[in-house]
């Protein structure tokens, strides 16, 4: 069949919208017709070259929503017409990471999704008889999409799609990181540093699970008003504190905070988050994404003395098990998505998206088909 898609010809380059050839799902894999997606941070680093992983040409996109049209041999978990999110951290269920229930990194088909094709190795995409890669084992960047079962998550019919795309990531992210990975409690303080998509999603997780204080940290106080709105109790701009950021998180928190969250791939930042943490026990969870090759240091007394380093990828979630319930949140009121998505376009605008993120405008700009 034939697919609209915005594709990644080559690093650096804008998105350019074509006609792909698309194959048609093999055993265990499923076509997905994409209705909504948003655009996110790792697509442009991806596209800007940044990542070692990336390779081209290939449809980028992993935070997508959208309904089942078929199912190749032996799927049996979804049928045609299921609403589904693809997932870009997949859950087999069987696989030793799955089984084991301290982290939800599912191995089943991490190497072939790492290379940009499907589990049998082979890519599903084509132009012009050229091959074009997967990205992330979702490609949502395409109209239509052929994943793994494995890689899906069945949700409820009513929600909409050009809101419920974003639990594909920045939701179960920032939510995530602080019921899966935390397991923060009431009653808890927490730092959030950088208040983005993520960021502010770590918020309404935080407020959620009835934490006491929420201290957000960000050198933009344009994202006040949205974070407070979200729960945040405190802000902090760095700028304001100089050297002395961590002593004066130290002293708003009463001795340090319970959690920190940075959430915006900073390594100067993530030493801040760790050290701001309550001695003793306080955890910091790492959730942005640094540059390749970055590294994070911090003195050893820090540990020593009793705070946690801990990382979070997708939210510590298990996307078959846990999206579904974040969805139904959603429907129930219980969790805001519609004032994080503040910009909505066509596929052919997709590069308008990209520029607004650059451009550190909105939160999130999602693309309908
Ligand atoms: P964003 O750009 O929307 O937000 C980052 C925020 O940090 C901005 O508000 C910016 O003003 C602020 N900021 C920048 N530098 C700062 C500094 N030195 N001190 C304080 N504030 C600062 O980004 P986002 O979409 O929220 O994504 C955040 C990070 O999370 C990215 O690195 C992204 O790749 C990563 N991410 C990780 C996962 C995961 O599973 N671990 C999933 C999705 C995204
Ligand atoms: O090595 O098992 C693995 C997969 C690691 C994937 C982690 C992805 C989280 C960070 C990227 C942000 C995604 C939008
Ligand atoms: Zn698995």
């Amino acid at each position: 069949m034939k697919t609209r898609a915005a594709v990644a010809f080559e690093a650096g380059k804008p998105l350019e919208v074509v006609e792909l050839d698309l194959e048609g799902p093999k055993a265990g894999e499923v076509l997905v017709e994409v209705m909504a997606t948003g655009i996110c941070h790792t697509d442009a680093y991806t596209l800007s070259g940044k990542d070692p992983e990336g390779a081209f040409p290939a449809v980028l996109g992993h935070e997508g929503a959208g309904i089942v049209r078929e199912v190749g041999p032996g799927v049996t978990d979804v049928a045609v017409g299921d609403h589904v999110i693809p997932l870009y951290t997949p859950e087999c269920r069987t696989c030793e990471y799955c089984l084991n229930p301290k982290t939800n990194l599912c191995q089943r088909i991490r190497t072939t999704q790492g290379q940009g094709v499907m589990p049998d190795g082979t890519s599903r995409f084509s132009y012009k008889g050229e091959k074009i890669l997967h990205y992330m084992g979702t490609s949502t960047f395409s109209n239509f999409t052929v994943l793994p079962e494995i890689s899906l998550a069945k949700i409820r019919p009513d929600a909409p799609f050009e809101k419920v795309c974003y639990v594909g990531c920045g939701v179960t992210t920032g939510l995530g990181a602080v019921m899966f990975t935390a397991k923060a409690e009431p009653n808890c303080t927490a730092v959030v540093f950088g208040l983005g998509g993520i960021g502010l999603n770590v918020i309404q997780g935080l407020k959620l699970i009835g934490a006491r204080q929420i201290v957000g940290v960000d050198l933009n106080p344009g994202k006040v008003e949205m974070a407070k709105r979200f729960g945040m109790t405190d802000f902090v701009n760095p700028k304001d504190h100089g050297e002395n950021l961590v002593g004066h998180l130290v002293e708003l928190t009463g001795g340090g905070a319970d959690y920190s969250f940075e959430c915006i791939g900073n390594v100067n930042v993530m030493r801040q988050a760790l050290e701001c943490c309550h001695k003793g026990w306080g955890t910091s969870v790492i959730i942005g994404v640094a540059p390749a090759g970055a590294e994070i240091s911090t003195r050893p007394f820090q540990l020593v003395t009793g705070r946690n380093w801990r990382g979070s990828a997708f939210g510590g979630a298990r996307g078959r098990t846990d999206v579904p319930g974040i969805v139904d949140m959603y429907m129930e009121g219980r969790i805001d998505i519609d004032s994080l998505i503040t910009d909505v376009m066509p596929l052919e605008d997709i590069n308008k998206g990209f520029d607004l993120m650059h451009e550190g405008k909105g939160v999130r700009s999602v693309v309908t088909y």
